[in-house]
């Protein structure tokens, strides 16, 4: 295994990996051993060496005083964080020995639910040794649905799969348009090379519920109602019909459904449009124009559409747009909403179904809380690990409950004591990226890469891999699949019958390549994978589904008797729970806020700066009222998932739905709604 160990010092090539698009090449600097600093790796072909604070910051999250060294036992109660020290031998004995008498009972090996996201995105550590276990176990199954899920559904039945513009081609778009995605935070070479078409006379764009960062560094910011973007995108395409600003060629050879599309859009004429989104009359003829009227225009989707009940539809809606003015075919045009298509793996190599014996049923990682608390045969045991779910889920006070029932076997595999980890019977320590080898594609850009350990493990942690195997051993499970290496597994994901286009990559062509990227065709000049090959305005698959087959705007569920819609979106200085337990970011970031109007602080007494409490019928938490402008009247935004170590009180997720969006089993953390008060 080659392997950066055994030099002392030195830079080493790595990559980024948290769950980021932008997915970044890194120098690592060692000095004695030990990490001293981090930037980026200016050979990177998209990320060209820049990367973001929180990352040049990392080595301090490395190597700081908290990060777990060896196993722990709880001591106390719950959720009390009291533990003691054991070691590896007596912690796989307990958790083996119980799993063991899980599967021997009659319920089985369905009393157990593995818990994971992407806290590392590496993909043989997420996807590869966890899923091949818990397969041959006979665990239950979790549907990873609390990110783009809905997104991606809508997305595919226009598309056919996660396959967009490829961002290095943006660079020629002479219009951007960012669509519910803060990118100057959470895709920041987006905005580097929009930044970069923008000095050569590009226009930018953002649609968005909150005038944040993005929307300040815009050319245009359009304030939209959260939730009725669908709307917003069916008008466009009214006035783009209406006006004769369609590439009618393009819609005969590419598409199906136009006929259709063109006359079911007559019932969403701008003043409609602007009466439901909010967006004045003239803006809408204004952006659809504008849009009409440039090549190439390339629009990037992102989380914000995606996390509501219509999530679905409304990116299916969107989705619909670079294809009425012919976008797809001109160099830079179309649209992102994520790439992951283009790179991916062997699925069954990676995750070996056939070791599963028997099937399993399903359970969504977004309903935990209720999983927790009403499945029946119940979940007896949990296993997490890449995630911190009391912090990140919806419904957190429900979440809680369940990981504080005293019958439930709980085993957390983290860096650090999460809020999750308090809620454990056993804590494993895990290494971090750099101490590991794997597979890293991202789901924006077109590379592979590759990581190699540059430093030692910290204290007795352990890879999600190598805990994984060591597991098998003491279950007594000894297929060959179960005690494979890094090397051997990333040979066999990226040799994916299905994906020529990462033909001739391996383990050892990036060992010295570092990344390569996936050989791509242009666009359209591979057949799309919708049934019908064509970009589909028109879904006979929706339509079998139950749901209406052309795009349509579907208000939000009804979320009760409170009055400001409440968006707890991500923030610029930590990323999803990754950091919030970090003091330097966590004084970069200040203190939690919530935005609101003027006319709604005005009308509850409130004049900013000051600690109001925020709250709906699922729970309540505080936050600094930040007040003015930046969202339109009964709208409130929050950034960041702020940890219990914070101050403890701003749990946002608290008040947020654990309703699933319309596709895709997704997330709505954006649907709920919430009443505020001065305390
Ligand atoms: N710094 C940082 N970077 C990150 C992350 C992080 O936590 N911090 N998280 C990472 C992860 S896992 C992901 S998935 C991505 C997510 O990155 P983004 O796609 O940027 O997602 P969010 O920040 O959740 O929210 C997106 C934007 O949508 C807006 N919004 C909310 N509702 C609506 C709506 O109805 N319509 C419109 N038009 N806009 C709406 C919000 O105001 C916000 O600006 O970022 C990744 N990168
Ligand atoms: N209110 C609200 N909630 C949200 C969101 C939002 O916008 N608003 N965004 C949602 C989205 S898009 C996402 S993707 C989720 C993400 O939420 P999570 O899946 O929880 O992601 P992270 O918080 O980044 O990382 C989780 C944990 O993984 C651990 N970890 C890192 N590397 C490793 C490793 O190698 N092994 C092990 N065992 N652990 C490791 C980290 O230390 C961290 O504690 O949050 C969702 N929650
Ligand atoms: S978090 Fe994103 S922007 Fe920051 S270094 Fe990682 S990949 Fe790059
Ligand atoms: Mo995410």
């Amino acid at each position: 295994m080659k392997s950066y160990l055994n030099q002392a010092d030195g830079v080493f090539p790595s990559v980024c990996p948290l769950d980021c698009p932008d997915q970044c090449g890194l120098l690592v600097h060692k000095e004695s051993g030990a990490i001293v600093k981090i930037e980026g790796d200016p050979s990177h072909p998209v990320t060209q060496g820049a990367i973001c604070n929180k990352v040049r910051n990392m080595t301090e999250r490395i190597y700081d005083p908290k990060r777990l060294q060896y196993p722990l036992l709880r001591t106390g109660p719950k959720g009390s964080g009291e533990f003691r020290r054991i070691g590896w031998e007596e912690a796989l004995e307990r958790i083996a020995g119980r799993w063991m008498q899980l599967a021997a009972s009659e319920e089985g090996a369905e009393a157990i639910l593995p818990y994971s996201f992407y806290g590392n995105m590496g993909r043989i550590g997420t996807e590869g040794m966890g899923r091949r276990f818990f397969n041959r176990l006979g665990a239950s199954k979790l549907i990873y649905s609390i990110c783009e899920a809905a997104g991606s559904e809508g997305y595919r039945y226009t598309m056919g799969g996660s396959y967009g513009t490829d961002p290095e081609e943006t660079i020629h778009a002479k219009l951007h348009i960012l669509w519910g995605i803060n990118a100057v935070s959470t895709n920041m070479h987006q905005v580097a090379i929009a930044e970069k078409a923008r000095k050569q006379g590009a226009q930018i764009i953002v649609i968005d519920v909150h005038q944040n960062r993005t929307a300040r560094w815009a050319d245009w910011f359009i304030p939209v109602m959260p939730g009725t973007d669908a709307a917003l995108a069916l008008g466009l395409m009214h006035i783009l019909f209406a006006e004769g600003l369609t590439d009618e060629e393009f819609l005969r050879q590419y598409t199906i459904g136009h006929e259709e599309l063109r006359e079911h859009v007559k019932q969403y004429p701008p003043d409609v449009v602007a009466a439901i989104t909010g967006v004045p009359v003239g803006d809408i003829y204004k952006l659809a124009r504008l849009y009409g009227a440039t090549k190439p225009s390339f629009i990037r989707i992102g989380n914000g559409p995606q996390h509501h009940d219509n999530g679905g539809m409304t990116t299916r809606a969107i989705a619909c747009l670079p294809a009425l003015t012919g976008q797809w075919l001109v160099k830079g045009g179309g649209a992102i909403k994520g790439n992951g298509g283009f790179l991916s793996l062997n699925k069954s190599a990676l995750e070996r179904p056939e070791l599963s014996r028997r099937s399993t049923r399903r359970i969504n990682m977004n309903l935990l809380g209720s999983a927790l608390l009403e499945l029946d045969p119940p979940i007896r045991s949990l296993y997490v690990y890449n995630s911190n779910p009391a912090l990140v889920a919806p419904e957190a006070n429900k979440v809680r409950e369940g990981l504080g029932r005293e019958d439930l076997f709980t085993v957390v595999h983290d860096l650090f004591l999460t809020e999750t980890a308090k809620f454990a019977d056993i804590v494993l320590p895990a290494t971090s990226s750099f101490e590991n080898t794997d597979l890293y594609t991202s789901y924006w850009h077109h590379y592979v890469q590759l990581q190699q350990p540059v430093i030692e493990p910290c204290g007795e942690s352990k890879s999600n891999v190598e805990v994984f195997r060591l597991l098998s051993q003491a279950m007594g499970f000894n297929e060959a699949l179960l005690c494979e290496s890094e090397e051997e597994m990333i040979d066999q994901a990226l040799n994916n019958p299905n994906n020529s286009r990462l033909r001739g990559i391996t383990h050892e062509t990036l060992s010295a390549t570092r990344f390569a990227k996936a050989d791509v065709k242009p666009f359209l000049m591979e057949k799309l994978h919708t049934p019908s090959g064509r970009i589909e305005l028109y879904s006979k698959a929706m339509e079998r589904s139950g749901y209406p087959p052309l795009p349509t705007y579907v208000p939000l569920v009804d979320d009760g008797p409170y009055p400001l819609l409440f968006i707890p979106t991500a923030n610029h200085n930590f990323l999803n729970s990754t950091f919030a337990q970090n003091d330097k970011h966590i004084k970069m970031e200040k203190t939690p806020r919530i935005y609101m109007n003027a006319f709604d602080a005005a009308a509850r007494g409130i004049r900013g700066g000051e600690m109001v409490h925020v709250w709906n019928a699922r729970g309540s938490c505080e936050l600094e009222a930040a007040v003015g402008n930046d969202v339109l009247p009964g709208v409130a935004v929050s950034q960041g998932l702020w940890s219990d170590d914070a101050g403890g009180k701003a749990l946002v997720n608290a008040l947020t739905p654990d309703r699933v969006a319309d596709m895709g089993n997704g997330a709505v953390f954006f649907s709920g709604k919430v009443e505020v008060a001065l305390r």
